[in-house]
């Protein structure tokens, strides 16, 4: 898949996301990651990316053309265009996986107090990573790419890996554990070590529901009682 990101900070994206698997995933092609930095698009001498917001207030805001014209740079006729903002709708790993399906996203990062507001009507979605502010949309891009970059097929050497996980059914995986069987004291679960693997998946089954309704009751609730869904993300 082709991700481009729309950020006055490209190292921010680019230097994460160099390591591990989602740089190997770089390196073989599974993801191309591309910049478009607004202050390139500006024209005055200073560059200037940024204003104060009208009707007062503290802090700076983006300016609409510098962002606008980045974006026209890298948006083709099919890219999803992403404004990352802590108003947006939650990300989930449900969305991981829809995303995870589209062929160009293009993720509009804002910095300082936000864009100005003419740019959200440019975006498809308006997305947050949760309940918290950060200094721009940058981490946020990092976390939105690698959550879907571990789900594009071959990515990870065992595609299984993505099957069974924490939230792919509403609940948080059981715990793991390697050797030693007996770590300063400590022993792993004898239904591990047993070979018998209706036990094993019986004991992990358990240990999931426990966990998960101990830190997270709300998924567990949603385990019987759905939720009402949220929209639907266009295709
Ligand atoms: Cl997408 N941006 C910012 N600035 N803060 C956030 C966020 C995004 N998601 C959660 N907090």
């Amino acid at each position: 898949m082709r991700v481009d990101a729309v950020t006055l900070f490209p190292g921010m994206i680019d230097v994460p996301l160099s390591e591990s698997i989602v740089g190997r995933a770089r390196q073989e092609g599974f993801l191309e990651l591309g910049f478009s930095n607004p202050r390139d698009f500006t024209e005055d001498r200073r560059r200037t990316v940024d204003d104060k917001p009208y009707g007062g207030g503290t802090g700076m805001v983006m300016m609409a053309e510098p962002v606008y014209r980045a974006l026209k740079k890298v948006r083709k006729k099919d890219s999803y265009v992403i404004l990352l903002t802590p108003k947006g709708r939650r990300f989930d790993q449900k969305l991981a996986r829809t995303l995870a399906k589209k062929k160009h996203l293009v993720f509009i990062c804002g910095h300082y107090e936000g864009i100005d507001e003419r740019i959200t009507p440019l975006a498809d979605l308006e997305l947050s990573i949760g309940d918290y502010v950060l200094t721009g949309g940058e981490p946020a891009a990092v976390t939105v790419i690698d959550a879907m970059t571990r789900l594009i097929p071959g990515v990870l050497r065992k595609e299984d890996a993505t099957v069974n996980e924490t939230f792919t059914e509403g609940l948080m995986e059981a715990p793991h554990y390697t050797r030693p069987a007996v770590w300063r004291g400590k022993k792993v679960p004898a239904e591990l070590l047993s070979g018998n693997h209706g036990l094993i998946a019986g004991w992990r089954r358990a240990q999931s529901e426990a966990l998960t309704g101990k830190t997270r009751p709300e998924l567990a609730r949603g385990k019987r009682t759905p939720v009402r869904r949220a929209k639907a993300v266009k295709k």
